[in-house]
This record gives structure tokens, C-alpha cells and sequence, in this order.
């Protein structure tokens, strides 16, 4: 049976990430994916100025009433970029009482900086809606702010991040993944860990000493992906490294602005 997501992100109309990139990765993993968008831009904030921006808090709020009435069903729920505080209340009430997996890319900055429309009153929102994840995929920046934390830059030693892991589990969340984590000087990846099991560990790719504005985005939904088909958390977690690297490498030859070009590479995730 085909699984159907919910895929709660902005649309960015250019420059890969959000739902541009939700959609086509869950899509290749074979997933039907349902957009509740919440905010249109005509691009990402990354590397582009003078982005137009669209809250979309009201249309949500009308999307979300007609399909109550249809009595739709997901089998998981993929959120990340919010428009609005009101929209994490929106969401969260909407899943109160539903029975199905919820993954949270907690969405709030990078580089140590919060996104330009986020405050500190949001981060604290977020930490609240954060409570009881299936998953969770911060970076480091996400991180430090949900656990209250100074952020220290993006390198660490494996043996450094068991606080943050704490902190984070003591949100209630079951797994935690965090991304973009510097080893060393040639080395990123991310530390898988799970609350339950004790299970901690560390994958590695080589580092392209650039910073390539949705690579959060594109992980986040092939391990959204790769979850949703059925893999182990750690096997899925390779998956989604291995296709973010290759989609890195594709994409060093382009203008790195407009996102990954991940499109000759999805067909590794089904
Ligand atoms: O990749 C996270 C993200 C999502 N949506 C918008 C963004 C960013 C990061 O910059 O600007 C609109």
C-alpha cells in the first residue's frame, strides 16, 4: 500500500529546498506526498536578496477545514520552514489525537544565526512543538537553540555532542538526528542516536569547503523518505547521506544558490 505523507513546508518557486525538494525526493522513494505549504517565496533566503514572501497562515487554516471534511488519512508527517508562530499551533492541533509518525526538520537557522523572520519567542515555540517527535533533524545551530545551548560552531568531536543529545531527548523525542556536523577538517556528516536503544553513531563524507543552502532540506526528506518505506533508522540515515553527497558532488559544478541538483540521483531511493 502506498504510503501519503504530509509535507508541511514553504514553496520556495526557485532554489531547491522545502517542498521543491519534499516533493520529487518522497515521490522517488515511491510515497504520495501532500503539500500543506506555508508561505510562498520566490526564492529561498539563501544566497538571493530581495525575496518576495507570502504567509500563507489563513489559506492553512482553509485547507486544513476542507480536509477535515473529506477525512483524509497520512501515514506520517514531514515538517520544516513555518511561516508564522500561529502555523505551529495550527499544525500541532491538527495532529492532536492522529496516530502516525512525526518527523520534525526544526527549521530556525544556521551558521550559529536565526533565519531572518524567526525570534527567540519563536525558538521556544518550536522547542514545544518539537516535544514527542518520531524523528528530529537539527543542525547544529537548531541544535544548541532548542536545548538551550551556546552554539559553538559546527565542529565537534564525537565524544562532545552526548549533552546536546540529552537535552534534546529530554523533549521526549525518540530520535535524533543531527546534520552537518564537522569531524575534523575533511570530514562532515551527521550523529544518528536513538532515546530507547542507546544507539549512537557518527557517519562521515568528505567536506566541500562551501555552503550549499538546502542541503538540510534535501537529507531530511530522503530519510523522511527512506523511514516512511520501511528501513532500519540507521540504514535510512546512510541512504539519505550517501544520495545528500552524490547530489553535493553534482552540484559543485552549477551555481550552488539554486540547490542541489539531486535529480540524477533519485533513483537510489527506491
Ligand atoms: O532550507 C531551509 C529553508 C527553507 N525555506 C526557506 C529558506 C530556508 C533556508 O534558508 O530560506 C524559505
Amino acid at each position: 500500500m502506498q504510503k501519503r505523507i504530509l509535507s508541511v513546508h514553504d514553496i520556495s518557486c526557485l532554489g531547491k529546498c522545502s517542498n521543491t525538494a519534499a516533493l520529487p525526493i518522497l515521490s522517488a522513494a515511491g510515497h504520495e506526498c501532500v503539500i500543506l505549504p506555508t508561505a510562498l517565496l520566490s526564492t529561498h533566503t539563501g544566497g538571493f536578496v530581495g525575496n518576495s514572501f507570502l504567509d500563507l497562515t489563513g489559506v492553512m487554516k482553509k485547507i486544513l477545514r476542507h480536509w477535515e471534511t473529506l477525512h483524509i488519512r497520512f501515514d506520517a508527517v514531514y515538517t520544516g520552514y513555518f511561516g508564522s508562530a500561529e502555523q505551529l499551533t495550527i499544525v500541532r492541533d491538527y495532529l492532536k489525537e492522529k496516530q502516525l509518525l512525526r518527523f520534525i526538520d526544526p527549521v530556525l537557522g544556521d551558521c550559529g544565526e536565526l533565519y531572518n523572520i524567526y525570534t527567540d519567542a519563536y525558538v521556544e515555540k518550536m522547542r514545544e512543538y518539537c516535544r514527542g517527535a518520531d524523528v528530529l533533524t537539527p543542525n547544529m545551530t537548531e541544535a544548541a537553540l532548542l536545548a538551550g545551548m551556546p552554539y559553538n560552531g559546527d565542529r565537534y568531536e564525537e565524544n562532545e555532542v552526548g549533552t546536546i543529545l540529552d537535552a534534546l531527548f529530554a523533549l521526549d523525542v525518540h530520535r535524533v538526528v543531527l546534520t552537518g556536523v564537522r569531524f575534523g577538517e575533511a570530514e562532515i556528516g551527521i550523529v544518528i542516536a536513538e532515546r530507547e536503544s542507546g544507539l549512537k553513531a557518527c557517519l562521515k563524507t568528505p567536506y566541500a569547503d562551501t555552503f550549499f543552502p538546502g542541503t538540510g532540506d534535501t537529507f531530511a526528506s530522503a530519510l523522511c523518505a527512506r523511514l516512511v518505506a520501511g528501513d532500519a533508522f540507521a540504514d535510512a540515515a546512510k541512504t539519505a547521506l550517501d544520495f545528500t553527497y552524490r547530489s553535493i558532488q553534482a552540484t559543485i559544478p552549477t551555481e550552488i544558490r539554486y540547490g542541489l541538483c539531486f535529480e540524477e540521483e533519485l533513483s537510489s531511493l527506491r
